[in-house]
This record gives C-alpha cells, sequence and structure tokens, in this order.
C-alpha cells in the first residue's frame, strides 16, 4: 500500500539527491538515493536497518553543509576559539538529536511513513556511541550541544576508539563483560579527513644540537588521522565539530621484504602497534591503571590536537600582517577535561620551543595563558600519577620540561614564600620517593593552567580548602567554580516529548528549550489541577514506557501505578548502591512480617538499580550480584508481589537513560558527603520531575536550593561532619542501629541464596581504612535513610502534593542547563564569544 516494491526502495518516490530538502517528499526522494546510490547492503532490501543507515546519511549531507559554511565563518571572522581536551565523550545516538536540533523531526517522520517506516523504530537501529565511562564523558557531549547551541567556536578532541564502553550482561555469576563494536557495520556520523593527519612520536631520545637547543628524535612515529563528527546546535546554523583521532602506520611501515619472506607479523609490526593505541577505551571512573598504553593514549590526544590547533593558528594568520605568538592566547582556549590530557601542557611547551624556536620564558607565557584545568574528583585512586621511569622513556623531552617547570616553582617559592617551605614536599610535581617516583599530574596542571575549576560549588570549596590548599594562597583567583549541567534538548525536549509539549502548552512558548530559565513560570500552576492532569498524565505514558522496556530485557513486570524509584550510575561504593539495597531488604523483611491489610496501607514501590561496574572491581560486582539476587527472591514471592519489586536494569548506557529518566518519579543520589564532585544525573531526574533523595553532595546542594528544601527527601551526614564519624567509627563509638543490623542479618542468613555475602558485609563493620571499616558510613546514615523513605511514602500517597513537588522540580531545574554552565566558561575562563554563522 505504500508504494514499496519487491527491492523495498519505493519506486514512487525518486531517488534524488536533495541536501537541502524541505519537503517531506523531497526528503524521502533523499533517503531513497542513499539506499541506492551509497549501498552498504546488498540491494533489494529496505528494512529498518537499511532505512536507518538511508535517513542517517541524509541527514548527514545537511550537517556537511552546515558544518562547511560553520567552518568557513570561522576561518573569516577569525575569533579566539576554544579547543575541549577530553580523553572521553559519551555521545550516545545521534539521529534523534541531529534531527530535533535542526528542526525537521516531523518531516523526517513523514518522509519515512512515505517510505514504508516509521521514525520511532527506525531510531532504535542506531548503536550508542559509548567513547566514555560515565558522567565525565557525558558531561563533554553535553557541553558539546551547548557550545554549538550557543554558537561559540568551539572544538572538541577525543580518540576514536575501536572498542568503547564494555557491554554488561548479567548471568548467575553477575556481571559479565563484553566488547561492544559500535563500529561493527560502520558509523554515518563521521567523516574522515585525509587530509588532516599529523606524526606523533613516542620513545626515542632527545638531541642536543651545535646551539645548544634540544630536539627530539628517533623512536616510534605513527600517524594521527581526523574523523569529524558533526555537532548541531540547537535551532541554529552553527555545526561544530567533534574531532577524534585514529592512530595509523603508512605503507612505508610495512615492511614488504619481511612479508615476502613469510615473516607476516614483524612486517606488520608497527602497523599492529599503531592499531592498538585507539583499540580501546580504558576504564576510567574513578580509577586509573597505570598502563603504558594508556599514557600513550593520552599522549596522542594531546600532540595531534595541538598540532592542529597550531597549524590552524598559523593558516588564519596567513596572508594577514606581522603576527605574533604572544597573540595565540587572544586566539586559543585549551581547556583539560580532568588530568587525563595533562601532556598538553609539556608538548605545547615542546612544539613552542623545539619546532618554533621560542624561548622558555615566551612558551611559558603562551602555554600558561592558553591551558585551562577541570577537576572531577577528589577521590584519591582517581588522582593520576604517573612512574618518572615510564615518563622517561615514552616521552623524554616532555619529562625534561616537566622537570624544570618543577625546578623554577619551586624556585619561585623558595623566592617569594619561603612559609611554604615544608609544603613544598607535597606541592611541587615530582614526587622523588626513591620506592615510587612520580609525576604528579594534578600539581602540574594547577601549577601551568591560569584557571583551575570545580563542577560544583561545594567540590569547587572543598578543593580551595583541601587538596589545592596550598595554592590558593599563591594564586588565590586562579581557582573557579563552574556548576556542571545537562543539555536540555536531549535530557527533555527529545527524550520527553508527552512532557515536553505540556511545558510549552502552558508557558505558551518552546523558548525554554534553550533558554532553561523560563520554567521558573511553572510555579505559577503549581497547584493548577488541569495541569496536574495533563503531568500526571504524561507521567504514565512514560511510566507505560519504561515498564515496558523493563519487561522486554528482564522478563519482570511491573506496575505503572507503584512508585517508580530509580537509582542509576556506575557502580561504586561511595555511591552506595549498598545503602539502597539494604533498604529495600529491610522493607522487603518488613512487608513479610506484616499482614495481607496492614500491606494494603503501604505505598507499593518498584525500585530500579542499574549501572556498570569496573571489571576488577570485586565489590562493586558484588553489589551487582546482591541486587539481582534480592530482585530474584522479591519479584517471585507472591506475598510481597503488589507492593514491592526489586529490578536490576542491564547494560545501562545512554539510550537506556533516555528511557528510564523521564519515566521517573524517585531518584536516588545518596553517595557520602563530600565525595560525588557533582552528579549530573541528578539534574537530569529533576528536570524530569523526578523528586530526590539524597544527601548534601556535589550539585545536590544546589538542586534542593533551586527548587526548594521541602521538596528535596534530605537525609545523612554533611561533609563537614565525615572526618569525624570515620573517627567515632575508628575510636569503636559507634552504635549501630538495629534496623540495620536486621538487614545485614537477613543476607547472612542466605535469604538471597548461597552466594558468600561476607567479604561485602564485612566491609561495613570493624576499623576504618580506605574501601574498609565503612569507611562510606553506610551504618551512619541507614536510619536517617530510612526515614527519609518514610516521607517519601507518605508523600506520595498525597496525590496533589506529590504533583506540585514534581511540577516545582521541574521548574527550579533551569539553573542546570549546560547552556548556563558553557556561558560561564566563555566568559569566565575562555574569553570567547559567540560567533553565528548568518
Ligand atoms: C566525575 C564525578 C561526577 C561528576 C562528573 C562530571 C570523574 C573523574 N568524575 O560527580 O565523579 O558529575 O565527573 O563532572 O569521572
Amino acid at each position: 500500500g505504500n508504494g514499496t516494491t519487491a527491492s523495498g526502495i519505493s519506486a514512487k518516490i525518486p531517488a534524488a539527491a536533495h541536501p537541502l530538502a524541505k519537503e517531506p517528499m523531497e526528503i524521502a526522494s533523499n533517503i531513497n538515493y542513499h539506499a541506492r546510490y551509497s549501498p552498504h547492503f546488498s540491494p533489494f532490501k529496505f528494512e529498518a536497518e537499511q532505512a536507518y543507515y538511508a535517513t542517517a546519511e541524509s541527514v548527514r549531507d545537511r550537517l556537511i553543509q552546515q558544518w562547511n559554511e560553520t567552518y568557513l565563518h570561522y576561518h573569516k571572522v577569525d575569533p579566539k576559539q576554544t579547543y575541549y581536551l577530553s580523553m572521553e565523550y559519551l555521545q550516545g545516538r545521534a539521529l534523534t538529536n541531529a534531527i530535533g536540533n535542526l528542526d525537521i523531526h516531523d518531516t523526517y517522520a513523514n518522509a519515512l511513513k512515505k517510505l514504508g517506516h516509521e521514525l520511532e523504530e527506525i531510531v532504535e537501529q542506531e548503536k550508542d556511541a559509548a567513547l566514555g565511562n560515565g558522567g565525565l564523558g557525558r558531561l563533554a557531549s553535553c557541553f558539546l550541544d551547548s557550545m554549538a547551541t550557543l554558537n561559540l567556536p568551539a572544538w572538541g578532541y577525543g580518540l576514536r576508539y575501536r572498542y568503547g564502553l564494555f557491554k554488561q550482561r548479567i548471568t548467575k555469576e553477575g556481571q559479565e563483560e563484553f566488547a561492544e563494536d559500535w563500529l561493527e557495520k560502520f558509523s554515518p556520523w563521521e567523516i574522515v579527513r585525509h587530509d588532516v593527519v599529523f606524526p606523533v612520536r613516542f620513545f626515542g631520545q632527545v638531541e642536543v644540537k651545535p646551539d645548544g637547543s634540544r630536539i627530539w628524535v628517533g623512536g616510534e612515529v605513527v600517524q594521527a588521522l581526523a574523523y569529524d563528527v558533526p555537532i548541531p546546535g540547537y535551532k541554529t546554523k552553527n555545526t561544530n565539530s567533534l574531532r577524534l583521532w585514529e592512530a595509523k602506520a603508512g605503507a612505508e611501515d610495512f615492511n614488504l621484504f619481511q612479508f615476502n619472506d613469510g615473516q607476516y607479523e614483524s612486517a606488520a609490526q608497527l602497523h599492529s602497534k599503531a592499531q592498538q593505541i585507539c583499540a580501546v577505551l580504558y576504564p576510567g571512573d574513578a580509577t586509573e591503571s597505570g598502563k603504558l598504553l594508556r599514557l600513550k593514549q593520552q599522549f596522542f590526544l594531546c600532540s595531534a590536537s595541538l598540532q592542529d590547533i597550531i597549524f590552524r593558528f598559523k593558516e588564519r594568520k596567513d596572508g594577514k600582517d606581522s603576527w605574533q605568538w604572544s597573540e595565540f592566547p587572544s586566539k586559543v582556549a585549551v581547556q583539560m577535561n580532568d588530568t587525563h590530557p595533562t601532556l598538553a601542557i609539556p608538548e605545547l611547551m615542546r612544539l613552542l620551543m623545539d619546532e618554533e624556536g621560542l624561548g622558555w620564558d615566551e612558551a611559558w607565557d603562551v602555554t600558561t595563558r592558553t591551558i585551562a584545568y577541570t577537576n572531577h574528583t577528589v577521590l584519591p585512586e582517581a588522582l593520576e600519577k604517573w612512574s618518572q621511569a615510564v615518563m622517561w622513556k615514552l616521552l623524554p623531552r616532555h619529562m625534561e620540561i616537566v622537570e624544570e617547570i618543577d625546578k623554577r616553582f619551586i624556585t619561585m617559592i623558595r623566592s617569594t614564600r619561603i612559609d611554604l617551605e615544608s609544603k613544598l614536599s607535597t606541592m611541587c610535581i615530582l614526587d622523588n620517593n626513591p620506592q615510587k617516583p612520580v609525576v604528579r599530574m594534578a600539581n602540574l596542571c594547577v601549577v601551568s593552567s591560569h584557571t583551575v575549576n570545580g563542577v560544583a560549588q561545594l567540590h569547587s570549596d572543598i578543593l580551595k580548602a583541601e587538596l589545592f590548599a596550598d595554592y590558593v594562597s599563591i594564586w588565590p583567583s586562579k581557582f573557579q567554580n563552574k556548576t556542571n549541567g545537562i543539555t536540555p534538548r536531549r535530557w527533555l525536549r527529545f527524550c520527553s516529548p508527552e512532557l515536553s509539549n505540556i511545558i510549552t502548552k502552558w508557558l505558551k512558548t518552546d523558548k525554554w528549550v534553550n533558554n532553561l530559565d523560563l520554567l521558573t513560570e511553572l510555579r505559577k500552576f503549581a497547584d493548577n489541577a488541569d495541569l496536574h492532569a495533563e503531568w500526571a498524565s504524561a507521567k504514565m505514558a512514560n511510566k507505560q514506557r519504561l515498564a515496558q522496556y523493563i519487561l522486554q530485557v528482564t522478563g519482570v513486570t511491573i506496575d505503572p501505578n507503584s512508585l517508580f524509584d530509580i537509582q542509576v550510575k556506575r557502580i561504586h561504593e561511595y555511591k552506595r548502591q549498598l545503602l539502597n539495597i539494604l533498604g529495600a531488604i529491610y522493607r522487603y523483611k518488613k512487608l513479610k512480617e506484616m499482614s495481607p491489610e496492614e500491606r494494603k496501607k503501604t505505598t507499593p514501590r518498584t525500585i530500579m538499580i542499574g549501572g556498570k561496574a569496573f571489571a576488577t572491581y570485586t565489590n562493586a560486582k558484588r553489589i551487582v550480584k546482591l541486587v539481582n539476587d534480592v530482585g530474584a527472591v522479591v519479584n517471585t514471592d507472591p506475598e510481597v508481589n503488589d507492593y514491592l519489586k526489586v529490578v536490576f536494569v542491564p547494560n545501562y548506557n545512554v539510550s537506556v537513560a533516555e528511557i528510564l529518566i523521564p519515566g521517573s518519579e524517585l531518584s536516588q543520589h545518596i553517595s557520602t558527603a563530600g565525595m560525588e564532585a557533582s552528579g549530573t544525573s541528578n539534574m537530569k531526574f529533576a528536570l524530569n520531575g523526578c523528586l530526590i533523595i539524597g544527601t548534601l553532595d556535589g550539585a545536590n546542594v544546589e538542586i534542593r536550593e533551586e527548587i526548594g528544601e521541602e521538596n528535596f527527601f534530605l537525609f545523612g551526614a554533611t561533609a563537614d561532619e565525615v572526618p569525624k564519624l570515620r573517627k567515632e567509627r575508628e575510636d569503636g563509638l559507634f552504635k549501630p542501629d538495629p534496623r540495620f543490623e536486621e538487614a545485614k542479618k537477613f543476607i547472612r542468613s542466605g535469604a538471597f541464596g548461597s552466594y558468600d555475602y561476607n567479604p561485602l558485609l564485612d566491609s561495613l563493620e570493624g576499623n576504618t581504612g580506605y574501601g574498609r571499616g565503612d569507611y562510606f558510613l553506610v551504618g551512619y546514615d541507614f536510619p536517617s535513610y530510612m526515614d527519609a523513605q518514610e516521607r517519601v511514602d507518605e508523600a506520595y500517597k498525597d496525590r496533589k502534593r506529590w504533583l506540585k513537588m514534581s511540577i516545582l522540580s521541574t521548574a527550579g531545574s533551569g539553573k542546570f542547563s549546560s547552556d548556563r554552565t558553557i556561558a560561564q566558561y566563555a566568559k569566565e575562563i575562555w574569553n570567547i564569544e559567540e560567533c553565528r554563522v548568518p
């Protein structure tokens, strides 16, 4: 009926390329064109997968058009530009986001209908681009969206990992990891730039030239090849770029002689070495693996990106009158996303001195006026320290430069701040401890950056008061706060069209999508019965969609009328999924003890927990196993089934988050105070009208301020109480709450199977020490957590009150737009301005 032929591709609709098509018919023929003439599959098929690739390619034509215009415009205007260096980007899917930002969603949906397909089904064909571990990588992706939306001349730089974050499967043993092949077929969103190639060297030695200058020679040289992922802004022409580097060896590196001699492996040795560099994303999230390959990856990103930046700087200066290197910082801002790209500092110094001939002072001035650093954690295991021996071997010239930076820093302190002499051993960059000499990357960043920022107010305060306190006394104005944000496009407008339409209707404008502060207007209607009805029906639709999904991936049926309670994030002891599941266990036990009449008075709940555990993080994996074991018992217990379900959501990623978050009513952000730098899913949940149960940690503090303390279920110790509480615990002064003891005992009794949970439970007992002796204060916070949960149950019974709180959560979320965050970075750190493509 829709005119498709046996070949699947519509014969009635012509195949023609219209990169700028506006009408559904033109778009349909554009999609048809790609299905026929960019064939990635055998012809005669036009099923969902083929339709996805053809659709994506037709959208890509438009993105390329805008990208080219953007590049030319920036070239002509030559504004100062920002280069965001990050080892991680958690982009997720691109299709819905692209057609949403280009404002062509409905036209594409119509066009696909003409071709016999539903857009909603087509978009499901896309694999997530998961080139990141967690919040840090997703933040980088939200930032790219905001930079384009705000028309800022800004680029992302990263690596094109062959295998991104692993795929998680749950078996009887718990979590298992599998390689996720996001490039299995190919990605239609990347454009290879065969003309953008830079050499990157490793190993080798430093030679001194007759004039005394130094030069790095020898070793291995691989080529960095650029792949551009276009990043469209929302309802603007500006389309920026995420440039991902791939490592390649050249034909000259292939030893034909050896190959002909039958030595196939050694003939292609350099090729396989090059391939290893971008083979996998390193498991990062708050743990670091001190691997040579990881250091190679970091240097590869920094070197390729800086060569590209310098190339572009010179290119734009070509043909103009004279220019100076001292102008570089007025054209270039480099932002380091955590310490992973720290090598940008010595690499920029090296390029300026050894390649461009600048002296130390001039190179140092340029470097320190260009580079800024964002810190994302205070966890000691995540503060990178590289072995000096490894660094000397891999990057001999850079180590000379780092030594010199350190030496000059120490001299400066000794000559100007003798009072800090006793602090020097922790402040300097090289830790020369003979047992294990290391380079402290965070110290190198602080010493060499013009600005250092934390990612939420509390976190930035802690940085200034503790981790970087001694530097604050030297450079008080170097330290800033930039509270994280999320893009309202992906995290509300596109993932919940239902709620978005209601907001647009009540605000009488859709301008909130890129001016999120407008949401405060919703406060006026917080008690309006009509809004309540609409709000509740949107939430119900999203809950039903979520229930469908849960059934499909876990086989568990959940009731959309129960309270949907979600905790999704990487599994880590400091994030305290263990507190959540212990609470669920206690709830289960109490339900079992109740009479059927008493049970009927409780608030039915569905607790969903999802997240990946780092493959070698044993306790995190035990937590995953425990959640699954509890679910297996609770979900098949007919006595409690109508009142409680516990579901582990497998393989949590960006696309799964886009289903979970809109359907949530309560979410848990319950880290030990002072340990979660910011958190960003808390912002996504609140924006979607989900209430938060949480501690005073990270951005929770600011969320609570914005949405009102009466709309936030607060519990737990505060960050400043934590050290004292740990000490008390250590001194045996802690008296556990009987509910806490009861929950642990219940697990030990074998209620959830025979798996040995003692090591996990033992981590909640005994003397404190990092990672044991209840360092994360689960026991201390348990009673106040349970009390807060009771307040949740009560509040949920009052529908009106709950809906009002839900509306006020959304209404108070304006501050947490990444547009606000990026506007602040642009003004207060980068000093860049809008450069709108006409
Ligand atoms: C993470 C923090 C989160 C924060 C994100 C983004 C690292 C090193 N840090 O709290 O744990 O939201 O960064 O800033 O991954």
